[in-house]
């Protein structure tokens, strides 16, 4: 299969995260890319290139799953957060004010002319950081899940975008969870705009991706579902439940499948099956997989116990679906196995499909 990577990725590189009442140093740090590029020169899954998207297609993609207000804040952000003082161009923007919009306790639809404002209006946790290169890496991102999806639709099985920052945390119009643009959905609604009717999205990440859910939670024409750390005690903490199944058009295509912190592999495994089998019942014509390997035992922000080993049978799991496949880099925090990790997972898909 052919991997897509940013070559934009490190313009994103957070200095510290609010965790935990305190900061700390980013745990989404550029070196992740870089440890699973090492990984496919020493295994080879097929060529590794950079997307050739051209603006206005990326673009266009990226409108399709985000608001106009959210893409021009984040475009012009930066600027003007360094034109607010000069001395910010030393430190990143992080939120600390938020709307609690879906309580209607504050207003929304006012853009504030106040940049920590419009900063929490768009976002939703503190551990985000917004840098100089934030805006231009998370297109590349982007453009790499776009890519993925143009060699699946040229005929290819399957093909892996190599992005980061991660996206599937990211929703319409908010940033959070090292999230800017979500990749996995612009990848999925590229899917149905280039023609696929429907499309399934079978999220692995250990986090819950709310972002995707909301993406599509009122549509029966993409599939979301997810294995996730159950939210009562897990990131995002305010989705990702199981009674959560889609609304209005879309009741009954959104499957949430969430587990407790200290699962193992073989529970996990046999959600992945409940998980295919849903996949299956809905006919899709293409599959997306944002591909979090933050479920390995040693993960520092996790708390699923899969081995490196388990990433084989995940791939080949899903290889038994039979789909066109889109794989996108999500989570995966223990910087050296996540190479490794990612994969074995993706060789493990290759061996089955071939
Ligand atoms: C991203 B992905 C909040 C920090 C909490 C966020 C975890 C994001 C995981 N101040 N950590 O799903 O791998
Ligand atoms: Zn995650």
């Amino acid at each position: 299969m052919k991997t897509f990577h940013n070559p934009h990725h490190a313009l994103h590189q957070g200095r510290e995260e609010m965790f935990r009442g305190r900061m700390v140093p980013c745990h989404e740090v550029p070196a992740r890319l870089d440890f699973v590029l090492a990984e496919l020169q020493r295994r080879p899954l097929g060529s590794v290139e950079i997307p050739t998207v051209d603006n206005a297609t990326l673009d266009a993609a990226i409108a399709r799953v985000h608001s106009p207000r959210y893409t021009g804040f984040l475009a012009g952000a930066w600027d003007e957060w360094v034109a607010m003082d000069p001395a910010n161009a030393q430190r990143d923007a992080l939120p600390s004010v938020w709307p609690l919009g879906n309580r209607h306790a504050f207003r929304t639809d006012v853009l504030p002319a106040n940049f920590a404002a419009r900063l929490g209006l768009f976002s939703f946790d503190s551990g985000s950081p917004l840098t100089a290169g934030t805006w231009a890496a998370a297109r590349g991102g982007a453009a790499c899940a776009l890519a993925a999806v143009q060699a699946v639709l040229g005929g290819e099985r399957s093909a892996f975008a190599l992005s980061r920052p991660p996206g599937h945390h990211a929703g319409p119009d908010f940033f959070g969870g090292y999230c800017f643009l979500n990749n996995s959905a612009i990848a999925a609604q590229a899917l149905r705009d280039g023609g696929k009717q429907r499309v399934a999205v079978l999220d692995v990440d250990y986090h819950h991706g709310n972002g995707t859910q909301t993406i599509f939670y009122e549509r029966d024409d993409v599939l979301t579902v997810s294995i996730h750390g159950d939210p009562s005690t897990e990131y995002p903490f305010f989705l990702g439940h199981a009674d959560e199944r889609g609304a209005g058009a879309g009741e009954g295509f959104n499957l949430n499948l969430p587990l407790p912190r200290g699962t193992g592999f073989a529970t996990w495994r046999a959600a992945l099956s409940t998980a295919l089998e849903a996949v299956a019942a809905f006919r899709p014509e293409a599959l997306v997989v944002p591909m979090g390997l933050d479920t390995f035992e040693g993960d520092p922000i996790s708390g699923f116990t899969l081995a490196s080993a388990d990433y084989f049978a995940v791939g080949e799991a899903l290889a038994s679906a039979g789909l066109p496949t889109v794989f996108v880099f999500e989570g995966g925090y223990a910087v050296d196995a996540v190479g490794t990790n990612a994969v074995n997972l993706l060789e493990g898909f290759q061996r089955a499909a071939a």
